[in-house]
């Protein structure tokens, strides 16, 4: 038997370490908010951590969870992946293993073609890396229009505009915290998703999570997420 813990959660019940402005910890929040269960936050100021948080998670990131029998989860990914198969009824996943494996890689094309270089765009301060990286984006995001476009003909995305055909699901928990940060890079860098056909269907999916009352719950706001952003940008 481990020595008794030390640290703060709820006695009984799910326990989220969480920091508003961190895109991976809103992934957390949002897949227990679709699911309906309740949950306690630990909110984690990460530029001065409690001393207590490496116990919950040595390798000191947010988001981690505690559940009820004092397990604890780290990985925003694993962490939703669990609470969509907790509670299957909420059925944030597909049930089908093609339909799962596609939504997989459409996650996994984001966190690759996209993620990578938003970050390396908000922190360069050379002018023509940045139009480079701008052209690579642009690419992610066209990448990203003919994934949504060949979903919304099958069965399980039936004409969008979410992944999962008109509900909001796994897809929109894992990534809507990384759209909501786009207006930080039109902010810093005067990048936006170009508004040819080929980004039609990003757009459209764009605009149906930002518009859900998910997305709200979780929103930090714009503002707050530059400010977040700031310290990524060395030419700010
Ligand atoms: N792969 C991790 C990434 C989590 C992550 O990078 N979290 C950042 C905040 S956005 C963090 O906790 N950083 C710790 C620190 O800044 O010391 C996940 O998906 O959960």
């Amino acid at each position: 038997m481990g020595a008794a813990a030390t640290y703060p959660f709820k006695e009984g019940g799910y326990t989220l370490y969480s920091c508003t402005t961190c895109p991976f910890a809103r992934r957390a929040v949002r897949a227990f908010n679709a699911a309906n269960v309740p949950y306690a936050v630990e909110e984690i100021d990460l530029t001065n951590k409690p001393e207590w948080y490496p116990q919950v998670n040595p390798r000191g990131l947010v988001p981690a969870l505690r559940t009820p029998d004092g397990t604890i989860l780290v990985e925003s990914l694993v962490i939703a992946e669990f609470v969509a198969e907790q509670f299957p009824e909420a059925e944030l996943l597909p049930r089908d293993p093609v339909a799962r494996a596609q939504l997989r890689l459409f996650i996994d094309k984001y966190a690759t073609e996209v993620t990578p270089n938003f970050y390396r765009l908000i922190k360069s301060a050379d002018k023509g890396e940045q139009d480079a990286l701008k052209a690579k984006l642009a690419e992610g995001f066209k990448a990203i229009s003919a994934e949504l476009d060949a979903q919304w003909q099958r069965e399980a995305g039936r004409g969008g505009p979410f992944w999962a055909g008109d509900r909001w699901a796994y897809a929109e928990i894992a990534l809507a915290s990384f759209l909501e940060a786009l207006p930080v890079l039109e902010h810093y860098r005067g990048f936006v998703v170009p508004s040819t056909d080929e980004f039609a269907a990003f757009h459209r999916w764009n605009k149906a999570v930002q518009e859900h009352p998910e997305a709200a719950r979780a929103y930090p706001g714009r503002d707050t997420l530059i400010a977040a952003h700031k310290k990524f940008v060395p030419d700010a």
